[in-house]
């Protein structure tokens, strides 16, 4: 493995790289940075992530999400930018919305299916548990809200598989309990999730067209965002709900932690894919800074506008 003082948004890192890179972090910024894990995964992994806090416990927070899928690499390294940027920016900007929140990020809520994808299968995309010939839980799919009712598989050797019953993966229980334990203790009110590919900003319902009780401001915040990538880097992302820009899906963690923790502000972003590639899950490398700061401009959007609603 590299020497975690190497790590960089020039290459995608292992999940080693990751975790001590975050340990270096907390080391380096102990007033801000705390290393926080969730518990194991399936096959023995910890879930680590960070919170970042300037000070001000009475601050909101911001949980953010990504690696839920394994093969979607872009999704943790721009995860760690967007830890690297609240940390190291420059920008008078960033520095306050840095601080006017807490943050909690978590790189690789799937840190099984991650490292396989590393060792064995670069388009792995669920966890690893094992169901009789096939493996591998879409943790996407399997959380206890609306759960697979549609778009998501009762097979275990298809990519969507649900799970045996809702909410039951080890992954989904860890995030699930770190959640419900601190979505009023830290004021959790946005859920950010990181995917590729697609270049869409998603908000709830996944499973029906029916509209969240806030889809106007959802609809409105996104397209702000939208339109900021538009501006910085000349992408086209669009917005809307789940059901209605990608495709119905249920047992999503945002719709989940929307429904039930009611949380108001949770987005799905759908990150670039490949310029010309058959498989649109492989970004090349230079495409890392790019993708991940468009989407830190969206995200300081969606941070400014809620914060006025
Ligand atoms: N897309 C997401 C997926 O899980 C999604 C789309 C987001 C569905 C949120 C449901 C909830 O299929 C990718 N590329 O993984
Ligand atoms: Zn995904």
């Amino acid at each position: 493995t590299t020497p975690v003082e190497q790590f960089d948004w020039k290459r995608f890192f292992q999940l080693e790289n990751i975790y001590a890179w975050l340990e270096k972090l907390a080391s380096k910024h102990p007033n801000v940075v705390t290393l926080l894990d969730m518990g194991t995964s399936t096959e023995g992994l910890p879930i680590k992530g960070v919170r970042i806090s300037f000070g001000g416990d009475n601050l909101t927070s911001v949980f953010l999400e990504s690696g839920i899928h394994a093969r979607e690499w872009i999704a943790p390294a721009t995860a760690t930018y967007i830890i690297d940027q609240l940390l190291h920016s420059n920008d008078a900007q960033v520095q306050t919305m840095a601080r006017s929140h807490n943050w909690l990020i978590f790189p690789t809520v799937n840190p099984d299916g991650y490292r396989y994808s590393f060792t064995h299968d670069r388009m792995w995309r669920k966890n690893r548990a094992l169901f009789g010939i096939c493996r591998g839980v879409d943790l996407n799919r399997n959380y206890p809200f609306a759960w697979n009712t549609t778009g998501a598989s009762g097979n275990p050797c298809h990519y969507d598989f649900s799970g045996p019953t809702a909410g039951s993966e080890l992954e989904t229980q860890r995030l699930m309990k770190f959640l419900e334990q601190r979505v009023h203790t830290d004021r959790i009110r946005t859920y950010l999730a990181l995917h590729s590919y697609s270049q869409l900003i998603m908000f709830p319902y996944g499973h029906t067209a029916e509209r969240v009780h806030n889809y106007a401001d959802l609809k409105d915040i996104g397209q702000l965002a939208a339109a900021r990538i538009k501006a910085y880097s000349g992408r086209d992302y669009k917005s809307g709900s789940i059901y209605e820009t990608i495709y119905p899906s249920s047992g999503g963690s945002k719709d989940w932690a929307h429904a039930q923790l009611q949380m108001p502000i949770t987005y799905t972003f759908e990150l670039r894919g490949p310029p010309d590639s058959e498989d649109l899950f492989i970004l090349p490398a230079n495409e890392i800074e790019p993708t991940a700061s468009e989407a830190f401009q969206a995200i300081q959007t969606i941070i400014e506008e809620a914060g006025k609603r």
